[in-house]
């Protein structure tokens, strides 16, 4: 039986593999053990919804000192807390606050933005269905150069390709943490006792063959496009004889569908359609830094044709449609919706 002192804890994997051989810069372990605090803290929280309804009885402030009266806002504020004193972060961009948000005490030099989706799927939680805290690290240097030269948005509306590091905590069954810095993809789980984060997955890769799982809210069928319908109506012909057909899963909650998504495999789509022209989740916080899991576990995402990582964001809060999972699955969607601007209604 293997011994539970040999699993590596989140602290010990970043100090040995990350400080030798990730890309990143060394300081951002810092920013990753912050976001791990903040997960634990959120956790508690999230587990307590059913005695408190969404509203903690924390007594926390929020950034502007006032009362947190929202679980969500309750996550960015820990989030911000456990991160910001952290000197490689220079300005945070969350889906809880409408514009970007400068740490005074940035490095001068440059340093990191943290764009943040504090807690995914919040309205899930009244039913007891797994949230998630989604978050992204990309580099920030300003051509301007140096203290008081203020922040330049063109400096932060960066593709999803320059990401340092990306990843999730997701609140479920158990807490867990994924993350990438470019060099793989890896899941800890929290042990309730220790209270650590414990590596569960080393090197996570989407499975091949993977599961034939489709992912997608099907109630805006009437909304699609005649391209979309053709992709969906694809999945549900009968298979060819001995092969397995497709069968489908939606959870509503991105982190959640995601994490199904990145260990058996499948589709996900979050679609535009009329009504939502850019689809509802957002480039900087929800679709980049999943792309960049995906891409990472041997995966892939887009908007539907284009890489999800080589869109630049025009603003903080863009939205984009968008189709993750199995590489092959991916192909064949952007194959199906190629064209699909001339058809759409
Ligand atoms: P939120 O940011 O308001 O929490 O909404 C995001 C959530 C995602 O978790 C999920 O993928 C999506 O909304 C589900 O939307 P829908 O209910 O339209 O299927
Ligand atoms: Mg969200």
């Amino acid at each position: 039986m293997r011994s539970r002192t040999l699993v590596p804890t989140l602290g010990a994997f970043l100090e040995s593999e990350e400080a030798a051989h990730s890309s990143a810069p060394p300081d951002w372990i810092h920013v990753l053990a912050g976001l791990a605090r903040a997960g634990t803290r959120i956790a508690r929280v999230v587990a307590r919804t059913g005695l408190t309804g969404t509203l903690p009885r924390t007594g926390d402030r929020n950034v502007h000192g006032e009362a947190a009266t929202r679980i969500d806002q309750y996550a960015h504020n820990a989030v911000v807390e456990e991160v910001a004193a952290d000197e490689m972060l220079c300005c945070i961009v969350s889906e809880e606050a409408e514009d970007l948000m400068p740490i005074p005490s940035s490095h001068p030099d440059g340093g990191c933005i943290l764009a943040l989706d504090p807690l995914d799927g919040s309205s899930n939680l009244g039913v007891n269905v797994p949230v998630g805290t989604i978050f992204s690290l990309l580099p920030y240097s300003s051509s301007d150069g140096g203290p008081g030269a203020g922040l330049t948005l063109t400096e932060i509306l960066r593709p999803g390709r320059d990401q340092i590091a990306a990843g999730y905590v997701l609140y479920g069954a158990a807490t867990v943490l994924v993350y990438t810095s470019g060099r793989g993809v890896h899941g800890f789980i929290r042990d309730p006792e220790s209270g650590e984060f414990l590596l569960n997955r080393r090197d996570i890769r989407i499975p091949s063959p993977s599961a034939r799982h489709y992912s997608t809210n099907e109630a805006y069928t009437r909304r699609w496009n005649p391209r979309q319908h053709e992709l969906v109506r694809h999945f549900k012909r009968p298979p060819p004889e001995g092969a397995k057909g497709f069968s489908a899963r939606y959870i509503g909650s991105l982190v959640a569908d995601i994490h199904r998504t990145l260990l058996v495999g499948g589709l996900f789509m979050y679609p535009a359609f009329r009504g939502k022209p850019e689809g509802k989740l957002r480039l900087m916080y929800e679709a980049a830094p999943m792309g960049l899991i995906m891409e990472q576990a041997g995966g892939r995402a887009t908007n539907g044709t284009e890489d999800i990582l080589d869109i630049r964001p025009r603003h903080i809060h863009q939205r984009t449609p968008l189709f993750a999972g199995t590489r092959e699955l991916v192909d064949a969607a952007a194959s199906h919706l190629e064209g699909e601007a001339a058809n759409s209604e």
